[in-house]
């Protein structure tokens, strides 16, 4: 009798774990099936059409569009760059019913609305694209709990107000692209709390006040976009200590004060674009030790002095623009060096005296500007040919 209960009780207690495990996890699997089907009948007619002929099939892990773990938990909710575009709103996806989320990428639909604050729920997120959608209202600081994320992307959306002084808590980001919205204030000082931030594209927002001192500690940084925005005063010194940075972009700005001279230290430096903002000063010799620079261009600003000697150590220039500034001075022979120089732009400038037979021996160049200045004798033979 006895020998025939134990095994009893062991069959008995293993049908209740397994029936147990089974019931649980099967009960917050079919919970995230409901989340996605909750959030598809929120959505515009024709995008709940699209996406019933998208989510066919019992397991929503076999869904287009959807990934999920060994446990039948969703980790990607990837609805991006179809035919047919998404229109609706974020608001009633349940973030909190996706625990495991890791990559939510709903680039170019047409999604209106505001960003849910709520999205802080997504504790395992890694990957955030928003992009090409028609979100509007702010960056809810929500985001800013998201330990985890490495790339948030919401370029070409309507979002306005300020960038969440939290920014500064996304410690794993890598990239930030907020290019083409309404974003305005300051940018947050906190930023330079991330060092793991290797693009921070804030190109075309109405971001103002001064560049932050703080950008010189994110060393990590390759590309930096801050142009076509209203920023003003000086670019920090501070920026001399980015040696990987290989992209500075700051166009379109009302950026003042002289180009520092720590400019020197951007030792990755390919492309210089600060052309038509306010900057005065000269041009720091500094300059002749970016060496590996392929593009300068410093049109429409109020530099002025000469072009440093120095600029013949650039020898990988493609393009020199200096349009439309206040340089007045002759034509350093060393540009003779610079010998895949294809655009010189000197025009609307304050240059003087001869052009140097050099100019004309550049044998890569097809773009040549040297109107609206003084200078004075023959042009060179050798340009002429
Ligand atoms: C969307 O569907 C609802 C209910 O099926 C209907 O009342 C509404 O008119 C539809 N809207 C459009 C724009 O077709
Ligand atoms: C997420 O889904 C997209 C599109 O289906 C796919 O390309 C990508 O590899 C998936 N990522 C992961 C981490 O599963
Ligand atoms: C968006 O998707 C369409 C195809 O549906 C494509 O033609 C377009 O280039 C995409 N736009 C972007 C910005 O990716
Ligand atoms: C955004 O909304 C505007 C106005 O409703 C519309 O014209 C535009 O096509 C939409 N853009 C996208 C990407 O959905
Ligand atoms: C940001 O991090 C700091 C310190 O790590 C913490 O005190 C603060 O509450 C965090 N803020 C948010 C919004 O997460
Ligand atoms: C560059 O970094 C060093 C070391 O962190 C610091 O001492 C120096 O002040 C920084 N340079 C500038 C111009 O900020
Ligand atoms: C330019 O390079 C030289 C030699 O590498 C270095 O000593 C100097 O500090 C650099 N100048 C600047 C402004 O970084
Ligand atoms: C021009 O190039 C020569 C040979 O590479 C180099 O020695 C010289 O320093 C360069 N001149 C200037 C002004 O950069
Ligand atoms: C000049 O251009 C040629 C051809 O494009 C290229 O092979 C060479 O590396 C360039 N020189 C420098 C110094 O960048
Ligand atoms: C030359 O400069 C004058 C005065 O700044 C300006 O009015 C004119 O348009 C310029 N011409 C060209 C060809 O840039
Ligand atoms: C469990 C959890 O993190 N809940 C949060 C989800 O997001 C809302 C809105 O931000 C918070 O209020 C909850 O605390």
């Amino acid at each position: 009798m006895a020998s025939f209960l134990v095994p009893f009780k062991l069959i008995f207690f293993l049908i209740f774990v397994f029936f147990h495990a089974f019931s649980s996890s099967s009960s917050i699997t079919s919970m995230e099936a409901e989340t996605l089907l909750k959030w598809k009948a929120s959505l515009d007619n024709t995008t709940q059409t699209f996406l019933s002929s998208l989510w066919v099939g019992s397991s929503h892990c076999n869904w287009v569009g959807i990934t999920c773990n060994n446990a039948g938990s969703v980790t990607n909710l990837s609805l991006a760059e179809y035919d047919l575009r998404l229109r609706g709103t974020l608001h009633h996806l349940n973030f909190l019913s996706l625990p495991n989320l890791i990559r939510l990428h709903l680039r170019n639909n047409s999604l209106y609305g505001p960003i849910p604050s709520h999205i802080g729920n997504l504790s395992k997120l890694i990957f955030l694209d928003l992009s090409y959608n028609n979100f509007s209202g702010h960056i809810p600081s929500e985001i800013c709990l998201l330990r985890s994320l490495q790339l948030i992307s919401l370029i070409a959306n309507k979002i306005s107000g300020p960038i969440p002084q939290e920014i500064g808590n996304l410690s794993t980001i890598s990239n930030i692209y907020f290019y083409g919205n309404y974003l305005s204030g300051p940018i947050p000082a906190s930023i330079g709390r991330l060092h793991n931030l290797y693009r921070l594209d804030l190109n075309s927002n109405r971001l103002n006040g001064f560049i932050p001192k703080q950008v010189g500690t994110l060393r990590s940084l390759y590309m930096l976009d801050l142009s076509g925005n209203s920023l003003t005063g000086p670019i920090p010194a501070s920026i001399g200590n980015l040696s990987n940075l290989v992209y500075l972009f700051l166009y379109g700005n009302h950026l003042s004060g002289s180009i520092p001279n720590e400019i020197g230290g951007l030792k990755s430096l390919f492309m210089i674009q600060f052309s038509k903002n306010n900057l005065g000063g000269v041009i720091p010799n500094s300059i002749g030790n970016l060496t590996k620079l392929f593009s300068v261009m410093l049109d429409t600003n109020a530099i002025s002095g000469s072009i440093p000697r120095e600029i013949g150590m650039l020898k990988s220039l493609n393009f020199l623009l200096l349009a439309d500034n206040s340089i007045s001075s002759p034509i350093p022979t060393s540009i003779g060096n610079l010998t895949n120089l294809t655009t010189l732009s000197l025009s609307q400038n304050m240059f003087f005296g001869l052009i140097p037979k050099e100019v004309g021996m550049l044998k890569s160049l097809s773009q040549l500007d040297l109107s609206n200045n003084t200078f004075s004798g023959q042009i060179p033979t050798s340009i002429e040919t």
